[in-house]
């Protein structure tokens, strides 16, 4: 063990720490910050420091409690920065550029990428060694300005619902808040374990050759058109095999549509209705053929590279075997809406819970946890809310659907661009940051949007984007939606032209009129 508690190691010296042990070097054992001074109990053990625990210890340290957290990773923050958000957003940032640098080959400044396969292993490893930055900051953050007590780089044992082993020493608290996250699912067909199939964790974590020209992703869902954008956008192949229609969470048609032509366009390819059957290794152990089950039957694609997304199962198991905690029927911790589990003085919060699996789902349970914990009665509802993914663009939505909203309210209204032109010439509309060069040169990839709102009562019910630069945009105009946000509101509001969604000025050109008009 080494004691950190009187240290105050910069981010640097943080960085060089995690390094070592990541590296496989735990020779000093964990990193131990615990106030000697300190003797009041804990309130609360978290078993998990992810975005979900580290929240609610700071949380609970912020109202005057006293958390600790134990993580077996050397560093907060959990699989954000390690395995998950951090990762898909330079994935995706890359995929974005090159679908620019792709799109505008040897025009202007741009080089010639066409036919050029870029290297997958390289963009892997620049995260791998930039990865632990963020790593150092969340331990420097949570030390030394939130003041958080921690153990890092060893697992806790739960010995029952107010004590773990952590170790070979007992830890004793009011409290247990299980934050221990999810991992991917895995396969059970033949050739599972061949080298060459990964799920997000492996990728970034033991991707050591470079892909050849196909890759096969398993899934349908934001995780598998993320990746799957990102391998199309590096000049690969890419098929994307899902057993339902892909993008289910992108709840309106027309917006659906338009990604995924864009992405057929990117040369995506879909197999929806399929399902992976066997996979077929070569002498050396990898992969290198995937068999397909398709509605027209099944077929072989050559491949050394297989990505699956599949969804997540909770890591619950030593809750219920220790504890007894009820689960679901996919072994998600069942809990209440104050965060408690069917075992008292037992909290459970983020991706151990189950969906959605959302940052802010993980980080305000971890909130409302530790205000139960703390006496308050904090009941945490989850409503609507934002969400986005990304393909080769940033997509954002919120609310319902035109589709669904036409079932719900007799006058829907729509304000969209770019607007149905007869001559099917496209305009270079919705035009803002980071689409510009498309609107004036590609204005059929500019993006689209759309206002759904409910013309009797002129409530906005619903919106969508596909571009750049919306996504913080949604976060604040959900609460308002929520709120009841009138076209003549939005119409109001000052927008910061080009803005990437237009729907301030869609409103305020139909705000006048008594009756509102679609456009
Ligand atoms: P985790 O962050 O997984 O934390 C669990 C922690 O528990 C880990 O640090 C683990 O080491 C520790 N642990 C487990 N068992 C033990 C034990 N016995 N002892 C000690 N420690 C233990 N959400 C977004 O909002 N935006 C995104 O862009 C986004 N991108 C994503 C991309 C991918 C590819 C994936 C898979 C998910 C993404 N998510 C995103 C979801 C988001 O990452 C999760 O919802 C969030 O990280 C969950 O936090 P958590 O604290 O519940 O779990
Ligand atoms: C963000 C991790 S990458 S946390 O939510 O701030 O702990």
């Amino acid at each position: 063990m080494i004691n950190v508690s009187e240290a105050q190691w910069s981010v640097g010296r943080w960085q060089e720490e995690i390094e070592i042990r990541l590296a496989g070097d735990d020779a000093e054992g964990p990193l131990v910050n615990i106030r000697a001074n300190d003797s009041r109990e804990f309130d609360a053990i978290f078993l998990g420091g992810g975005a979900a625990g580290r929240f609610g210890a700071a949380y609970l340290r912020a109202m005057g409690g006293r958390p600790l957290i134990v993580d077996r990773w050397p560093f907060l923050g959990g699989s954000c920065p390690h395995h998950a958000c951090v990762p898909h957003h330079v994935f995706s940032d890359v995929a974005a550029q090159l679908m620019l640098e792709r799109t505008f080959s040897g025009r202007l400044w741009f080089q010639n990428l066409r036919g050029r396969i870029v290297s997958i292993k390289e963009i892997v490893e620049m995260f791998r060694e930039g990865r632990t930055g963020p790593h150092a900051f969340m331990n420097f953050q949570s030390k030394e300005q939130l003041d958080l007590e921690f153990v890092l780089g060893t697992e806790a044992r739960i010995l029952d619902a107010h004590s773990a082993s952590v170790a070979g020493i007992t830890f004793g608290a009011k409290n247990l808040v299980l934050a221990t996250g999810a991992r991917p699912k895995t396969l059970s067909i033949p050739g599972r374990d061949l080298a060459g199939v990964f799920d997000y964790a492996s990728l970034v974590d033991t991707l050591d050759y470079e892909p050849g020209p196909t890759a096969v992703v398993i899934g349908g869902g934001k995780t598998a058109i993320e990746y799957g954008c990102f391998f199309n956008a590096t000049g690969r192949r890419t098929l994307i095999v899902s057993r339902h229609k892909p993008l289910p969470m992108v709840n309106d048609g027309e917006t659906r549509a338009f990604l995924l032509e864009r992405m057929q366009e990117q040369g995506m390819e879909f197999l929806p209705g399929a399902a992976l059957a066997t996979l077929e290794g070569d002498q050396r152990g990898r992969v290198q053929a995937a068999v397909i089950r398709t509605l027209e039957g099944e077929i072989r694609v050559e491949t050394d590279f297989l990505f699956l997304a599949q969804g997540l199962h909770p890591n619950s198991e030593e809750a219920r075997a220790t504890l007894g905690v009820a689960v679901d029927s996919d072994d998600f911790i069942r809990v209440d809406s104050r965060l408690r589990t069917s075992i008292p003085n037992v909290y459970a919060v983020g991706d151990v819970i189950g969906p959605p699996m959302e940052m802010f789902k993980a980080r305000k349970g971890g909130m409302y946890a530790a205000r139960n914990i703390m006496g308050e009665e904090a009941h945490y509802r989850l409503g609507d809310y934002p969400d986005f993914m990304h393909t080769h663009y940033e997509v954002c939505w919120l609310g319902l659907g035109e589709e669904d909203a036409r079932e719900r309210y007799r006058n829907v209204v729509v304000l969209k661009l770019p607007p149905e032109n007869p001559d099917g010439h496209r305009v270079a509309l919705p035009a803002g940051d980071r689409m510009m060069l498309y609107a004036m040169m590609k204005p059929e990839l500019t993006g689209f949007q759309k206002l759904v709102v409910d013309g009797d009562s002129r409530r906005v019910v619903g919106a969508f984007h596909v571009g750049y630069g919306a996504k913080d945009g949604f976060q604040y105009l959900a609460p308002m939606v929520r709120n009841g946000l009138s076209v003549d509101e939005l119409g109001e509001m000052d927008e910061l032209f080009l803005n990437p969604s237009y729907f301030i000025q869609l409103c305020r050109l139909r705000a006048g009129s008594r009756i509102l008009r679609g456009m």
